[in-house]
This record gives C-alpha cells, structure tokens and sequence, in this order.
C-alpha cells in the first residue's frame, strides 16, 4: 500500500505488478515527507495513494454541508490523514453536473482558512481542488504544494503560476462545463480524443516549467456510463503514457448506474470495486472520501498481489 517513503532507484524493468511500481512526484520546494533531491523534493510511493477529499462547500454532491465550517473540515482532515490519505485535496467549489459556479471571494473564503491550519498543524501534503487561478495562486501562497485542475490546466495562468510557485498540476479531462456537461456528451473515439488532450496539456504543462504532473480522465466529467466504462477499462493505455494516472470515481453517479439506486453517501462499495479495479491497471492515486476503507482494501489487495 502506499506509504511516502524513500526513494529507491528505478530498475529499469517494465515488469514489476502494479502494487510495486514505485511512483515519484516531484515539487520545486519543501513538501511534508518528500525527499530532497539535487533538484528539488520528490513525495514517493509505492502502488497506488490516497488522495483524500475534503469539500468545503454546501453544495458537493456527496457531502455537501457536511464540512463547511473550516473547524469541522480541519478534524476531517486529520482523520483522513490518520486513516491513510498520502495527500489532501481541498475544494471549495463543487462541480457536480449543475453546481451554481461561486466567486473567487467566497471560493477563498471557504478553501483558506482549512489550507491555513493544514499547514500549521498536520503536516499534510496539500493539494487544491480549483480552476481559478487567482484560487490557486492566493492558496499556494498560503502552504498548498499541488493543483488539482478539473480544467486540465485550460487557464494558462495556471500554467504559469504552478511553474512559478514550483507546485506540480493534476491536469484532468472534462468536456464541456460542469453546468451542461452531462446533458449530451459526445465522442467519436472517447478513449483517443482523453488520452491525446491529456497528453498533449502534460507536454504543456512540462515545458511551461511545471515540475511534474498528474493525468485524470475525469470519470463523470461531460461523460455517459458508456465514456466512463470505456475510460476504466482502457486504464493500461493511459498509465503507458508514463504520466502517472489519479482516477476520481468515488461516489460517482456511475456507481448507481451500475448497481442500482443509492443515494450518494451509500456508494462506497462500489468506489472501493472501481478504485481496486483501477489499482489493478496501474493507477498511481485514486480520489476518495472513505480514505481508511479504502487504505485496508489496498493493503490486503496488494499483499495478495505483491
Ligand atoms: N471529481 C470531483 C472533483 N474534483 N478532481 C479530479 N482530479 N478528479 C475527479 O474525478 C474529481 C476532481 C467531484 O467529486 P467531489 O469533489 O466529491 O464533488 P463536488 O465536485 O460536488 O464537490
């Protein structure tokens, strides 16, 4: 299971199981546990993270209101990070399909003060869930170490400020917005047409002096059951790109698609079934909110596997 460890050197072979490989991310500046390196810090892993979210809003889809008191969020935090979570992912705008956009001003309003006692006080490794530079630039400046950008870095802005600030970028798919996304998604070659814009952002991303990336198909973003399913299981050609690969399935409407009427909050077992699934084809990060259930799933799945 995933751990920040020590870096080990990479041995070349292309043959090690998924719950072996050894992940590497690398920053420009001082991350909590990350390992110095001649040019900057790498945070590293082994097999698949968990990227815990934490959703300072009233409104996600899942548990909305359930956080937004910056205090309540805090203690979340610390049992996400207790139960397992490599890094926290921090958002304070939801984007479920028809989410009522919010302001630059109530976004910080929601997002600082959480990003705030996270860095005096837990040590965490801080990412924030945003597509709004002014969001990123005023929570990097406040100790964040990573953005997570459901536009797949759209804003060059972003580019520019995550290169300055030495902060790597999970650069995610998403078609269209997330007001109208799910109203009549199409693809010709859905699994093509997010490979290459996730490729083609990353390259960007690089050669703008973004320190490293993550790639996202965007499981739910501007997709049918059919895109999603089509995304998940063609997993191994995304993680061939060699970028390493987050998949945000948890909770996601797909899992009542599949398995029939729940209400979001009753869909852990089925985010755990994707996220093995998704472990399984080579994924370095899944996104989860029920990080301890999903840190024992992936302990017990890789011993069996390791
Ligand atoms: N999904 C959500 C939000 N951010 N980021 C990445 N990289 N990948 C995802 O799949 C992803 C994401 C939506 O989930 P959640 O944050 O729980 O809900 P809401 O947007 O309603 O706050």
């Amino acid at each position: 299971m995933a751990r920040s460890q020590a870096c080990h050197s990479d041995d070349g072979s292309d043959t090690i199981p998924a719950v072996m490989t050894e992940r590497r991310l690398r920053f420009e500046r001082k991350v909590p546990g990350a390992v110095r390196t001649r040019d900057g810090y790498e945070l590293c892993w082994q097999g698949t993270a968990i990227m815990g979210i934490i959703n300072v809003t009233p409104d996600s889809f899942s548990d909305g209101g359930l956080y937004d008191d910056p205090r309540v969020a805090l203690h979340h935090a610390r049992e996400l990070l207790a139960a397992g979570a490599l890094l926290l992912d921090v958002g304070g705008e939801s984007t479920r399909p028809g989410a009522a956009a919010v302001t630059v001003h109530e976004e910080l309003d929601r997002v600082l003060p959480v990003i705030k006692g996270l860095r005096d006080d837990t040590g965490a490794v801080i990412s924030i869930d945003t597509s709004k530079p002014e969001v990123a630039e005023r929570a990097l400046a406040a100790g964040t170490h990573l953005v997570n950008d459901v536009t797949g870095l759209g804003n060059p802005e972003m580019l520019t400020l995550c290169a300055r600030a030495g902060a790597p970028a999970v650069i995610m798919h998403m078609q269209g917005e997330p007001g109208t996304m799910q109203l009549d998604p199409r693809y010709r070659d859905v699994v093509a047409e997010v490979r290459s814009f996730l490729t083609a952002r990353a390259r960007a991303a690089l050669q703008a002096g973004v320190p490293d990336v993550m790639i996202d198909p965007g499981i739910g973003f501007g997709k049918t059951l059919a895109h999603n399913l089509a995304l998940l299981r063609s997993l191994p050609e995304l993680v061939a790109t060699g970028y390493p690969v987050l998949v945000g399935g948890s909770r996601k409407r797909l899992i009542e698609a599949l398995a029939g009427d729940s209400a979001p909050a009753e869909r852990d077992p089925g985010s755990l079934a994707l996220h093995l699934f998704a472990a399984a084809k080579g994924v370095a990060m899944v996104r989860a909110h029920r990080v301890g259930m999903h840190r024992q799933a992936l302990a017990v799945w890789g011993a069996l596997h390791g």
